[in-house]
């Protein structure tokens, strides 16, 4: 991890699911601070661009004597650099990042950072959606946090990564737990009937439906299977004994 801002890092490394990567030696909590691999007296890192316009861009210095300093610890590693021109990150590219053997991440700050950095430095621009951050360390947490969560033996249980939301490219059914009455709401009664063929068919159901109404881009993107077909056919029929 390269960053202007490394105790941005510190908690980050310090919890949950993240903790365990780096217990298993799984991820490596090095942050690189790139200021302290600028020279000079000030230590400056950034700038102004050459043809003039506003704000600063990174120098290419600081940040490749911050990588080489990174690469004493992990020198065949892909270097990803998060940046708004990135590819967009999703579920499949976590998936692919996660079987890279080594990542290093690298966070811009300011405009933008000097393309000869990053022609002769980055294999990999990743973007974690369009809005616009002040810099790439909360990109490098989401990435991190999502590819971390996918090595084997991290999360406690590893069908909770098989079915993931958009893996499958529906989102989730609903989720309850106790108690069976919160605020005059009760649990759907099938949850508590033990029948567990009902409750799939429920889930199932429930999954598509939910997709209908709350992501239905994810559904444009995909075919119906057959059992999909029949519950929409379903619920298409009930909507015509509505309108009758
Ligand atoms: C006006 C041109 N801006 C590009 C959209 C300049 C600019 C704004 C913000 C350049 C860099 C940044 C800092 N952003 C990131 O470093 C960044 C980012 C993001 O802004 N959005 C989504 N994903 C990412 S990953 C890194």
């Amino acid at each position: 991890m390269l960053t202007l801002f490394p105790e941005l890092f510190d908690p980050f490394w310090n919890h949950g699911m993240i903790r365990r990567a780096v217990q298993m030696g799984r991820l490596i909590p090095l942050t690189v601070p790139i200021r302290d691999h600028a020279r000079g007296r000030h230590q400056v890192t950034d700038d102004r661009p050459y043809g003039g316009g506003a704000g600063m861009v990174m120098k290419p210095e600081p940040l490749a004597a911050a990588l080489a300093r990174a690469r004493s610890e992990m020198a065949a590693a892909t270097t990803v650099l998060l940046s708004p021109q990135g590819r967009p990150f999703n579920q499949e590219l976590a998936q692919s990042l996660v079987s890279v053997p080594e990542l290093l991440l690298v966070c811009g700050r300011y405009e933008g950072v000097d393309e000869r950095f990053i022609d002769r430095h980055v294999d990999l621009e990743v973007s974690i959606g369009d809005f616009v951050l002040t810099g790439g360390e909360l990109g490098a947490m989401v990435v991190i946090d999502a590819v971390a969560r996918l090595i084997p033996g991290v999360l406690g249980n590893p069908d909770s990564t098989a079915c993931d939301t958009f893996s499958d490219g529906l989102v989730e059914h609903a989720h309850y737990t106790r108690p069976p009455v919160f605020e005059g709401r009760a649990v759907p009664e099938v949850l508590l009937s033990g029948d567990h063929r009902a409750i799939d068919r429920w889930r199932r159901e429930t999954a598509l439906m939910r997709t209908v109404l709350k992501r239905p881009d994810l559904l444009a993107e995909r075919d119906l299977g057959p059992e999909e077909r029949t519950i929409l056919e379903q619920w298409r029929r009930n909507m015509e004994r509505l309108l009758e």
